[in-house]
């Protein structure tokens, strides 16, 4: 049964990862609720180290877990850090998973990715077709590791009964980005890569890939929303995706960063760049029929995830 009424009012709810992008935003949107929060910083326990997480787990105990931590990157970070990637999001996942289910936790939520879908299912990509076919290479381990994650909640609710579940978001973007020039994903390298062309003057700013992809984003401050909807109203050991239902390609995107940026010149793609899968459009209908849909349009998303790069950039800039 999919439809559940869960209690947050009170409750100590941990969010692992609360400064990356997505668990800052869990910690903004939570704070409308009346709940406790509870965080713990990655020099006091390593989310890979399972002494520290089980330690950790047995003296604060949290009642509700949002399980937003994670080693991420964009299509490059994801190719080379290969490693890194399965290790870290195996580790990560398997601690704290098996720590909530020893210290009795109520209820979890595993967040996972759109690229644990096949590379060539059909789109929209729906929940069932996880493990259908072949993963796309270059993220092929984060993928498999966030499958783990999926499947170690499947597993304790089927054992235990633990209330588990497992939410997949598409490609998200906004305040709390990584802008790394290589390594991030395709949103805050375009913000960094026209920002730089306008302020240095540059003619033509180089796009990677062919341009064709299709990729559909979703604003961060939307997918804390719709985590804490689902939290709320949604138990079941089948995944579901969160997304705004509608893709565009990458040369559309691209237009899109430089009119918010106000980059006027050239833009080139350079196809000796990996395009990754060629479309990863999110099947949104389970989410809609609980009764939740993105707000924030993309062009005005990227408006605030411009000012949010300008801030850091401001911030990095005066250390
Ligand atoms: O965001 P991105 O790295 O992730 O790339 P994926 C999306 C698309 O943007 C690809 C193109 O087709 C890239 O070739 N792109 C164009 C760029 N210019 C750039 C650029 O300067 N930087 C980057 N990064 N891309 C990731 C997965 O896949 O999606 C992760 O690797 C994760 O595992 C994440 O699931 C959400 O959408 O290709």
């Amino acid at each position: 049964m999919a439809n559940a009424s869960f209690e947050l009012n009170g409750k100590s709810v941990y969010v692992a990862g609360h400064r990356g992008m997505v668990g800052s935003a869990l910690m903004r949107r939570l704070a409308r609720e009346d709940v406790k929060l509870v965080t713990v910083d990655r020099r006091e326990v390593d989310l890979c180290n399972q002494a520290a997480v089980f330690d950790w787990f047995a003296k604060a105990r949290p009642q509700v877990i949002f399980l937003a931590a994670a080693k991420v990157g964009g299509i490059v970070a994801n190719a080379t850090l290969r490693a890194e990637f399965i290790y870290d999001n195996i580790a990560i996942a398997a601690n704290v998973i098996q720590a909530a289910h020893v210290n009795r936790a109520e209820k979890l939520m595993f967040l996972g990715s759109s690229c644990i879908y096949p590379k060539l299912a059909p789109q929209p990509l729906r929940e069932d077709t996880v493990l259908s076919g072949p993963l796309e290479p270059t993220n092929e381990p984060y993928a498999i590791a966030k499958i783990a994650g999926i499947k170690m909640a499947e597993a304790y609710r089927s054992q235990y009964g633990s209330d588990f579940i497992s939410v997949m978001p598409t490609n998200l973007y906004g305040p709390g980005d990584n802008y790394h020039p290589d390594y991030s994903h395709v949103v805050a390298a375009l913000i960094r890569r026209f920002h730089e062309a306008k302020v240095s003057g540059a003619r033509s700013v180089v796009v990677w890939g062919t341009g064709t992809p299709r990729r559909e984003f979703l604003y961060v401050d939307d997918m804390a929303d719709a985590c804490v909807h689902l939290m709320k109203t949604y138990s079941s050991a089948e995944l579901i995706n969160i997304g705004t239902g509608e893709d565009i390609t990458i040369a559309e995107f691209a237009r899109i960063v430089a009119e918010v940026v106000g980059y006027i010149g050239e833009i080139s793609f350079d196809s000796s760049r990996p395009d990754g899968t060629p479309r990863k459009l999110l099947d949104v209908s389970r989410l809609a029929s609980l009764g939740w849909r993105a707000r924030t349009w993309l062009t005005h998303g990227m408006r605030q995830a411009y000012q949010a790069f300008l801030v850091a950039s401001a911030t990095s800039d005066k250390r």
